[in-house]
């Protein structure tokens, strides 16, 4: 009884856990550019170039907005899948997050 009580409540509590994952983007690239992540969580980018950059999911799913140097940007991840993005400023730099 104790135990299934417990199991009821881990099920419960577990969506309240979503994961910050940090990508820190520097030389022109995302580290890391890929990324496995539960829907719900976020991901902080900071860029760490003197260039700006963004991370604009290809289906919209997320957007950082332009960074400038030292700034970061917190976003969520809502659906599942696999969102490929990349930087508006420079479009060669590429990554993909994957949502389970
Ligand atoms: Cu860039």
């Amino acid at each position: 009884m104790r135990l299934a009580l417990t199991a009821a409540f881990v099920l419960v509590a577990l969506p309240a856990f979503a994961a910050d994952h940090a990508v820190e983007i520097k030389g022109m690239k995302f580290v890391p550019a890929t990324l496995e992540v539960a829907v719900g969580d976020t991901i902080t980018f900071a860029n760490a170039d003197g260039a700006p950059h963004t991370a604009t999911a290809d289906d919209g799913a997320f957007d950082t907005g332009r960074l400038n140097k030292g700034q970061s940007k917190q976003v969520t991840v809502a659906a599942a899948g696999d969102h490929a993005f990349k930087c508006l400023v420079h479009p060669m730099m590429k990554g993909t997050v994957t949502a389970k």
